[in-house]
């Protein structure tokens, strides 16, 4: 087994200040998977930075744009006052879409079997001219655009479990089938961003192609985990998907501060194991996460540790 660890000093010159959104998040994360062992497992890469022409695959020019010239310029937020944009945004933005491209690229090619991109900024708010919730360019979207139209998947699953709904991604791909999009979230009448209703299905040829799963504040492990396995993964049985990518946000954590359910490392560990599973069994392994939000530095490190234990295979034997 060989598990790309993607990350890169840039992310940490995205320079949010007092934000949750910050660059201690990623130093929690490597702390972490060094003083446990677990980075030995790991096979560390810096990733490309991705170049405009393939962020274009899914974004304006002119969102393009905006981005860079707010990172010269020195405005200081982009589209929300969430989005605080530093000098070296616009290249940790490009940094983060190429670690995603390159991930994909590597496992496509079984150079890596699977892979976790620790990146920021995150992604899945991010619309195709729009920067949202933290994020400015879609490194998921991307990442799964870049497997149909480069590497000709054809049938690609994006997984998001980040507490809060992956709208960006959703309406990315809504109208159609190649690209199916699943989320688990809390409520949207109870959570931002406020989309992501069950009924939200997806439109005209991508009409069942999307899958949303909303849960109310205070659920936890077992009732995620029962829901998980009735409705993700025979969905995820009947599309047989050819690449499995994950938006992985650990913010449904029950210390994270920013949302209200109330998971435990448990659910990470089972459903990651659930959804390497679906990649086993239709996609010979391949699976690509990519980092979205999670919020409380110790939560966040532990929930990636147990995530990549199972990338790893490394969660059975304890090492
Ligand atoms: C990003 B990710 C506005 C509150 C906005 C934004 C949360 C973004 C989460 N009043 N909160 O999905 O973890
Ligand atoms: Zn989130």
């Amino acid at each position: 087994m060989s598990t790309g660890f993607f990350t890169n000093p840039i992310y940490l010159e995205h320079d949010t200040g007092e934000h949750p959104e910050n660059a201690g998040r990623l130093r929690s994360i490597e702390a972490r998977l060094h003083e446990s062992g677990l980075f030995e497992h790991l096979e560390p890469r810096s990733g490309r930075k991705a170049g405009v022409h393939e962020v274009n695959l899914m974004h304006t020019r002119q969102h393009i744009s905006q981005v860079e010239e707010a990172a010269q310029t020195g405005v200081n937020t982009l589209g929300s006052p969430d989005c605080i944009v530093s000098g070296q945004t616009y290249e940790a933005a490009l940094h983060a879409v190429g670690a995603a491209l390159e991930a994909v690229e590597e496992v496509a090619s079984r150079r890596l079997d699977n892979a976790f991109c620790a990146v920021r900024p995150p992604g899945h708010h991010a619309e195709q001219s729009e920067a949202m919730g933290f994020c400015f360019f879609n490194n998921i979207a991307l990442a799964a655009e870049f497997l149909v139209r480069e590497m000709g998947f054809q049938r690609v699953a994006i997984v998001d479990f980040d507490v809060h709904h992956g709208n960006g991604t959703q309406h990315l791909f809504e109208e159609r089938s190649d690209v199916f999009f699943i989320s688990t979230h809390q409520h949207p009448r109870t959570c931002y961003p406020g989309t992501g209703f069950d009924s939200e299905r997806g439109r005209g040829l991508g009409t069942g192609y999307t899958l949303n799963v909303p849960f109310l504040p205070g659920t936890q492990d077992a009732e995620y985990l029962a829901q998980f396995r009735t409705t993700v993964l025979p969905t995820l049985e009947a599309y047989r998907p050819d690449f499995v990518l994950v938006s992985a946000g650990f913010d449904a954590h029950r210390e994270d501060p920013l949302a209200s359910l109330e998971l435990t490392e448990t659910a990470y560990r089972e459903a990651t194991q659930e959804l390497l599973q679906i990649a086993d069994r239709f996609a010979e392994g391949r699976l690509v996460s990519l980092l979205e939000g999670g919020y409380h530095l110790e939560a966040l490190a532990s929930s990636v540790q147990e995530h990549l234990r199972v990338l790893t295979g490394t969660q059975s034997t304890g090492d």
